[in-house]
């Protein structure tokens, strides 16, 4: 079979999904998952007049099939406790892939935020993998609406 060299990737916005725990690797089927937050900080990503763009950078290693699904949920949580989420979909028949998360006009408070990842890499059973990292952007006034951005590096 022809192996697939592109990379599908879909991101919408969405709100905070609950998804429960469950493991990493499967012994019968030697699936595995591994979600590491590289970075989470904050910039100018869009080209507005102030820094308050969030950027988390996540690199997933996977073993799996020859075209394997993966999802994840990226979520953003401010010191309020408002979270942003993005939902993403890879297919991919790389073992390893890199995403940069771009959460728009986000950084809306002062203190202390959190970003965390729960990836699935679908298959019977399902296999997961979470990471957070706990960072300190600026904050500050925004009137700007928030979004969400993927890119695969
Ligand atoms: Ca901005």
């Amino acid at each position: 079979m022809k192996l697939l060299k592109t990379v599908l990737i879909i991101a919408i916005l969405m709100p905070l999904a609950s998804v429960n725990a469950l493991k990493t690797t499967d012994a019968a089927t030697n699936q595995s998952v591994k979600a590491t937050i590289l970075t989470a900080y904050y910039t100018n990503a869009d080209g507005g007049n102030t820094t308050n763009d969030v950027v988390v950078v996540i690199h997933f290693a996977i073993q799996g099939g020859t075209l394997n699904g993966l999802t994840y949920v990226v979520d953003l949580t401010l010191p309020s406790g408002k979270v942003f989420s993005g939902f993403v979909l890879i297919v991919t028949d790389k073992a390893e892939v890199t995403t940069t998360n771009y959460f728009y006009n986000s950084a809306l408070e002062k203190g202390w935020y959190t970003a965390s990842v729960h990836a699935t890499l679908n298959g019977n059973p399902n296999i997961v993998d979470t990471d957070h990292m706990v960072f300190d952007p600026p904050g500050g006034d925004n009137s700007d609406s928030s979004g969400f951005g993927v890119k695969i590096n």
